[in-house]
């Protein structure tokens, strides 16, 4: 899961930007996870709407948009800025935990701690680089290039190098780059890798070769560089494209590849193609037509409520059909 989203590109950006910084806030130093979805979901609907917003009460007809942010958007469109924000960026405490959530492996918990430790700056986390975890260790050493988002362009040919190896090792193997990149985006946080063989369904035992071994030959060709954790069925790391052929110098990447059982695979898919905010409604959706519906199964509720067997799936579009929604290419899910 990467942590910069790409900036909301609209006509609305002024707002869109402060409405994710204030989702930051309350993720960062607040944990009110349900506030930032909130502030989230009112910048992805402002994000899309083809208007100049003029006031509050226009922002206020869109879904997700309620009288809160509404205030918020006429005292924005009023002075050009928002009292709660700039109380925010004052606020000493505020600004050091939302900065040390940054780097990878320090969640809001660790930063709110490390801050009261008076640990407040990347250079203060330095001189106390023995109380990081080796996570955290990376996370640190790589802080630069993991706040640069990755190129569509760099993505395609990390994609191409990916798919080969994975070709040369097995040809059954089946490989799919998720997150953003799947659906589209001109540039993405991390990569995402979902991986699966025929081999391995969830009736087979545990086959953490095969993604081992796919590690293996990555670090092999110089690919990935570091390991941040390696299970049986997640490995997550850092990665970096080869600049021998390139006066350009490669940044390094956060790398995550999930092994999942053959039958599971498309539920995996659609849920690491996102976006969240799309997987929160399709979530929404197959609760309305009975089914429960996450990372690995859909199941229909029975009458008590209770979920049944996960039903066979062989595609994304199995899932919608369930669900009897029109299938939705990977572009088309931003919500
Ligand atoms: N996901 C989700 N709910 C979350 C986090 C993630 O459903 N709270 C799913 C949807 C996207 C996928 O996992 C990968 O997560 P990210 O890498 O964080 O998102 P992304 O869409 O790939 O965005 P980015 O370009 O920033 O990586
Ligand atoms: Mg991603």
């Amino acid at each position: 899961m990467s942590k910069r989203k790409a900036p909301q590109e609209s006509l609305n950006e002024g707002i869109t930007d402060f409405l994710i910084e204030l989702a930051n806030y309350e993720r960062n130093v607040n944990r009110a996870i349900h506030k930032y979805n909130a502030y989230r979901k009112a910048a992805s609907v402002i994000s899309k709407y083809p208007f100049k917003i003029k006031s509050g009460a226009e922002a206020k007809k869109l879904e997700g948009v309620g009288a809160k942010i509404a205030e918020k958007i006429d005292e924005f469109l009023a002075t050009g800025k928002l009292r709660k924000l700039e109380n925010i960026r004052k606020d000493d405490t505020s600004s050091s935990i939302n900065l040390l959530t940054r780097v990878t492996g320090i969640g809001p918990a660790a930063a709110r701690k490390f801050v009261e430790e008076g640990v407040k700056t990347l250079d203060d986390l330095k001189k106390v680089e023995h109380k990081l975890n080796h996570h955290q260790k990376i996370g640190l050493k790589y802080f630069e290039d993991f706040e640069k988002r990755i190129p569509r362009e760099e993505m395609v040919k990390m994609q191409k190098l990916i798919l080969s190896e994975l070709e040369k090792l097995d040809p059954e193997y089946i490989g799919t780059i998720c997150g953003s990149f799947r659906r589209g985006a001109e540039s993405s946080g991390d990569i995402d890798i979902l991986l699966t063989h025929p081999d391995y369904t969830s009736e087979s035992p545990k086959m953490p070769k095969l993604l081992h071994a796919v590690v293996e030959s990555l670090e092999e060709i110089g690919f990935i560089t570091d390991t941040l954790s390696k299970g049986d069925t997640k490995f997550m790391g850092v990665c970096q494209l080869d600049s021998e052929c390139s006066s350009f110098e490669f940044y390094h990447r956060r790398i995550d590849i999930r092994l999942i059982p053959k039958d599971q695979y498309y539920c995996g898919v659609l849920y690491f193609t996102g976006s969240d905010i799309f997987n929160k409604n399709m979530r929404a959706r197959a609760l309305d037509m009975g089914f429960t519906l996450n990372e690995y199964s859909i199941r229909p509720l029975g009458v008590t409520g209770m979920p049944g067997e996960p039903l066979p799936v062989d595609s994304e579009k199995d899932i919608f059909d369930y669900i009897e929604w029109k299938y939705r290419e990977p572009k088309e899910r931003s919500e």
